[in-house]
């Protein structure tokens, strides 16, 4: 009989740590997921896992060595997946320094750890498509006064595009994605790294922008449907959705389909780095369409004012993934397109709004 495997993840109490859990406890894991000592509860997104009984809790925070130092030695897991992180770009220009050390000297932490005490363990790491910042590839060069003019169905990011981070969030996880494939080639160690593109879900965070508004598109069904109640008609007393730049476009995936990718990079003969993706890109207003859309909203233009403080003072203006080597080595494709998305999220926060979940 084979020996149960025991898989340790940081940022368990994240969205895309809560899905991984219940991942590999379905695939028959024993699951530790780490957390950090917070004064409130945080286990709100692990409410299926922590009734499992492969599942436990252990503290550890990814800029204190010791606490990292005694899981890995204590565990020696088989797979160790570095979820962990300061994940708020816009955060990562007010809060710089704490997030350069838990993204990039918290993962020389995690890496040392395995090194020293347990080398046989397999490392997954979190990389971003943030790293890529305002780079990208193409097949053909376009320039004119040395503007590249390609239109945007031409550009793409994958494995070969140069890294070009433009947010200290971005600069933390490039560190991060050269030290993981620094430690493969200097110690051997099964060091790989996901190369993930925007991917959201009903346990999203409420201060990133997809799950900011599904969340106003929820309240403003709400209110609407006491409106029709009262049989009143007015949304003057409806406070507005206050959002930044509405033109930066993004590849967004389902996290779920996003989690099966990195169970499936650990499983491989050898560690590499992959560009996980849907090679779509849409807007902030594309998926402002499609939200208001999916309550029966055609415009949401007067519903939506421009706020200066939520502006970066540097962004990304356009992801668009490219996943052939995912497709061909580990077999991944994405099941949930972006339409099915925006919709699954939407329909999660009414139901939330009428207090059903
Ligand atoms: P998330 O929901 O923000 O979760 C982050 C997790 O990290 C939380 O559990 C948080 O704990 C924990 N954490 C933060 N600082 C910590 C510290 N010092 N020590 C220990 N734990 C700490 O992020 P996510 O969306 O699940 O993303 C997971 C990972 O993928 C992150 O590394 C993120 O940077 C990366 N990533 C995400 C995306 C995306 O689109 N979602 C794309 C590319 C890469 P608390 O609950 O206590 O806050
Ligand atoms: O912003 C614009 C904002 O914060 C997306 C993280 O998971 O994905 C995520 O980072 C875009 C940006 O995600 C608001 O300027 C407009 O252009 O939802 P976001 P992100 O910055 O792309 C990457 C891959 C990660 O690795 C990160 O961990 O939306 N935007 N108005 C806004 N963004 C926010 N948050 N709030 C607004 O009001």
């Amino acid at each position: 009989m084979s020996k149960i495997k025991t898989a340790i993840i940081t940022g368990v109490t994240g969205q895309d740590g809560s899905y991984l859990s219940e991942l590999l406890l379905l695939k028959g894991y024993n699951v530790i997921g780490l957390k950090r000592r917070t004064s409130t509860n945080t286990d709100e997104r692990l409410s299926s896992a922590l009734n499992h009984p492969n599942f436990s809790v252990l503290e550890a925070d990814l800029i204190d060595p010791s606490s990292i130092n005694h899981v890995i030695s204590d565990n020696k897991p088989d797979e160790f997946y570095n979820l962990a992180a300061q994940s708020h770009v816009a955060t990562s220009f007010t809060q710089p320094v704490y997030t350069f050390q838990a993204n990039a000297v918290g993962v020389l932490y995690c890496l040392e750890a395995i090194r020293k005490y347990s080398p046989n363990t397999r490392f997954y790491q979190a990389s971003s498509s943030e790293m890529f910042g305002s780079n990208f590839s193409s097949n053909r060069s376009y320039t004119y006064h040395g503007y590249n003019l390609l239109p945007e169905s031409e550009k793409y990011q994958d494995e070969s595009t140069v890294l070009s981070p433009n947010s200290p969030y971005a600069v933390s996880k490039v560190a991060a994605h050269q030290l993981v494939q620094q430690y493969r080639r200097s110690y051997d160690i099964f060091a790989c790294a996901g190369v993930l593109f925007n991917h959201e879900s009903e346990r999203r965070g409420e201060t990133f922008v997809t799950r900011k508004i599904t969340k106003y598109v929820a309240d403003l069904n709400h209110y609407r449907g006491s409106l029709r109640a009262l049989q009143q008609e007015s949304k003057e007393n409806f406070p507005q959705l206050r959002l930044g730049n509405l033109d930066a476009q993004r590849d967004w995936g389902y996290a779920p389909d996003y989690v099966q990718a990195m169970y499936l990079m650990m499983q491989q003969d050898s560690p590499d780095d992959y560009v996980i993706a849907t090679e779509k890109a849409h807007s902030i207003k594309d998926f402002l369409t499609e939200a208001f859309n999916h309550i029966g909203i055609k415009n949401w233009e007067p519903y939506v004012v421009i706020d200066p403080e939520f502006f970066r003072p540097c962004d990304v203006e356009f992801l668009c993934g490219r996943t052939k080597k995912a497709r061909d080595v580990l077999g991944w494709t994405p099941e949930t397109d972006f339409k099915t998305l925006v919709g699954k999220m939407v329909d999660y926060d009414i139901l939330k709004r009428k207090n059903k979940i």
